[in-house]
């Protein structure tokens, strides 16, 4: 399925092409895209067909993984950095701190953890097959993932309760996106961000954001 959100604004010399998959990693820029106003067009990359190992489709992102982005016939592949390349792009928006400002730092911080720590633990909890060979020791990866998810869960809740209502204290930015992704994957899980009393404010106030509604209604996940 091809979904185009054009706006026709004189701002978009280009669109965003995102390839994605229902309630996957493109959720945060999908709604980031919702969030800007921009123009995009979305390329369903079906995982339950098994489209993201087509020819055509590793050809693009050799991970064979969503999403990826094409902008200016420039690809880009992995989440946060997707979510940080389209920010930097409309600087205007106020979802990125200034480069070189200290907040700046936090945020590459928080994309990059959330990214390599909890986003991998989610990953290891929901395809624990991924890690291991065999049946045998898929509930003791299971286990440990779900340890980390709940240590990163205990970070940002600390961090939230001291600084919030927002990952970088009293500015929304992209980083409060991904975190939002993140929670909402993690109501399957064992270890669930809403069983945390701030995160779970946090994750309920992105939830009634317009930007994220209109997201999840085009993706079908309302
Ligand atoms: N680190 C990558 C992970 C992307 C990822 O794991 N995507 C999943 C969907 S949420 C996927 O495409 N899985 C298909 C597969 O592994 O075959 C990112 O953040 O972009």
């Amino acid at each position: 399925m091809v979904l185009s959100i054009n706006r026709n604004s004189k701002k978009d010399t280009t669109i965003y092409t995102l390839y994605w998959d229902k309630g996957g990693a493109n959720m945060a820029t999908h709604a980031v895209f919702e969030e800007l106003g921009v123009s995009y067009e979305m390329i369903e990359i079906d995982l339950s067909k098994n489209m993201q190992k087509s020819t055509e489709y590793l050809a693009i992102n050799p991970n064979g993984k969503v999403p990826t982005l094409v902008h200016q016939g420039q690809v880009i592949y992995e989440s946060a950095a997707i979510l940080m390349y389209v920010l930097d792009q409309h600087p205007e928006s106020g979802l990125a701190p200034d480069t070189g400002s200290p907040r700046r730092g936090v945020y590459y911080q928080y994309l990059f953890w959330m990214s390599s720590s909890l986003q991998e633990a989610a990953n290891r909890w929901a395809h624990p097959e991924q890690y291991i060979s065999g049946e045998h020791n898929l509930q003791q990866v299971k286990d440990k993932a779900n340890d980390v998810l709940s240590h990163c869960w205990d970070i940002i809740e600390k961090e939230l309760a001291n600084n919030g209502p927002w990952l970088l204290g009293d500015k929304l930015s992209g980083a409060d996106f991904h975190l939002f992704m993140i929670a909402h994957w993690s109501q399957r899980y064992a270890s669930r961000a809403q069983d945390w009393t701030h995160l779970n404010t946090h994750y309920q106030t992105m939830l009634n954001r317009a930007s994220v509604q209109e997201m999840m209604a085009q993706e079908g996940l309302l």
